[in-house]
């Protein structure tokens, strides 16, 4: 079956068609075409077109928002079918996956409401002659780029903004992992999306997402995965100064007083880090724990972390995949090596796991280091995969400090009983995301997004939208007259 759409036509790509591997056993899921560059020049043309003469754009939004509302119907109609593709493609549990689609279909359904009462605004001028106004107008031509390892769930974040405002878009996933990408603008075919507005290029970074990012034809490129990538689309963007929004990660901290409740902290904090094998943008990979907590701590999570079961994503038994690739997995243990090189002290995992079926899949054990310093490369890089490094404070000010030391600001976490002191460093993290006694959740209606080199821009909440539109002041003078500025000239 075809795999690129194009201008409302399934159709084949010219560039070399890929295998798409199951990280749980290494087996091929499927062959897909992938695009060539007259493609990436098709489809850009389709949604230039789409957007500068079709009627997407000058759709109201009520109708834009029934669209993304049919969409929502279709994704509760396939849900299981979705998700097991999603697991099969990423490795995740069958359970995260489901989650991922329900997180889906309430985005969607978020973006219709909010679209539906984007009314812009009134500005205040104080002269009575003029009505001056802000109207939201769609940006263009959007490149959605996507990572794999949320692949259906980053690009709805995405797309539905993007089509709520009434741009046009080519999205590019991530080769790893595109086929719930596809399935979705399958849905959004079937729920009625014009020729044009919606098109879908399957292939890697370097033949189709960098022409995408250097195309004049494309308005605005949103883009989340590495931190290299993001730097590399913001350089290739400047040339036609195009709008990027990037989201690139993040080496999050989970900061933990004495105070809190120590089943509660042990639970959490092990979810927070090993969560889909930390392959998360906001795992809380560094736990920052108070001095008279921490060894109880360090030795109750080392042996939670060596029960974890590893497995096939489809079994309901399984409380964690595998590694998206063998090449990630590798970088993983690059990072277990460069740690224990510089001195971190291995409290559990570090190696693969020996389990018969588990050999053939990119599987490696959850990992716990202690002894951590802040120079330490496996504490400064985001490692993107199930390592936890633990850090030690006394006090409050410590804590706050180890927590901002890092050059990304996605998201922390701190956990205490004393609501003044949980309130306190909520407010001095510089971090885009601070959750208080709780790790992960989510709601459409909040942003998200980094501080420093997370990235830039707000996906989610209000922000998101805005991202995908053009804000324009118009003023309008009612009265107009002479206004005898230069008089020289001029008739008295
Ligand atoms: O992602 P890339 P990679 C982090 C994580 C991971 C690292 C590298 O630390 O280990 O990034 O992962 C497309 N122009 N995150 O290499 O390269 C690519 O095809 C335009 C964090 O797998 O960033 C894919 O669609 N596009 C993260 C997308 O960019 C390009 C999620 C992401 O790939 C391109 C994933 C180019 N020059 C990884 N090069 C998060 N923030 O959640 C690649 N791409």
């Amino acid at each position: 079956m075809p795999s690129l759409y194009i201008d409302g036509t399934w159709t084949s790509g010219s560039g070399d068609p890929a295998e798409v591997i199951n990280p749980f056993d290494a087996s091929v899921i499927e062959t897909v075409e992938q695009a060539g560059p007259d493609d990436v020049e098709r489809a850009v043309a389709a949604a230039r077109t789409a957007f500068d003469d079709g009627p997407w754009p000058r759709t109201p939004a009520a109708e834009r928002a029934d669209l993304l509302r049919r969409v929502a119907d279709l994704l509760v109609r396939d849900k299981e079918d979705i998700a097991r593709t999603e697991t099969l493609d990423t490795g995740k549990t069958l359970v995260e996956s489901r989650i991922d689609v329900d997180d889906v279909t309430a985005v969607f359904r978020y973006y219709a409401d909010l679209a539906a009462h984007d009314a812009g605004r009134l500005v205040d001028t104080g002269k009575p002659s003029v009505v001056s106004r802000v109207v939201h107008e769609p940006v263009g031509v959007c490149a959605l780029i996507t990572p794999w390892n949320y692949p259906l769930l980053q690009l709805s974040w995405k797309v539905a903004p993007a089509l709520a405002a009434g741009n046009t878009v080519v999205i590019k996933p991530s080769e790893v992992t595109p086929l719930t990408s596809v399935m979705l603008v399958r849905l959004l075919e079937e729920a009625g999306a014009p020729p044009g507005v919606v098109n879908i290029l399957l292939g890697d970074g370097r033949s189709v997402g960098a022409p995408l990012t250097e195309h004049p034809g494309v308005d605005m490129v949103s883009f989340t995965g590495g931190l290299a990538t993001g730097q590399a689309i913001m350089r290739a963007a400047a040339g036609t100064v195009k709008r990027v929004a990037v989201e690139l990660g993040g080496k999050n901290p989970n900061i933990v007083f004495a105070d809190t409740d120590f089943e509660t902290v042990v639970d959490n904090a092990l979810t927070a880090v090993f969560l889909h094998a930390g392959q998360v943008c906001s795992a809380g990979a560094r736990l920052i724990v108070e001095d008279s907590l921490h060894d109880d701590l360090v030795a109750e999570i080392g042996r939670r972390a060596e029960r974890i079961r590893l497995g096939n994503g489809l079994d309901e038994a399984t409380e964690s995949g595998p590694l998206v690739s063998a090449a990630h997995r590798a970088k993983i243990e690059d990072y277990v090596a460069s740690a224990q090189a510089e001195g971190a002290r291995l409290v559990a995992g570090g190696r693969r796991p020996e389990e018969p079926d588990l050999q053939k899949g990119f599987f490696y054990r959850p990992t716990v280091f202690a002894d951590c310093r802040r120079d330490m490369r496996v504490l400064r890089e985001e490692t993107f995969g199930p390592i936890l490094t633990v850090e030690r404070f006394t006090t409050e000010e410590e804590a706050i400090a180890l927590g901002n030391d890092t050059d990304y600001g996605l998201s922390g976490a701190v956990w205490t009983n004393d609501s003044g002191r949980a309130e306190r460093v909520a407010r001095a993290l510089r971090h885009g995301t601070v959750w208080i006694n709780d790790f992960g959740p989510y709601v459409p209606g909040a942003e998200w997004g980094g501080f420093k080199r997370s990235g830039n821009g707000r996906e989610l909440g209000p922000t998101g939208l805005a991202e995908y539109q053009e804000h324009k002041h118009i003023w309008h003078n009612t009265e107009p007259a002479p206004a005898r500025w230069f008089t020289s000239g001029g008739a008295r």
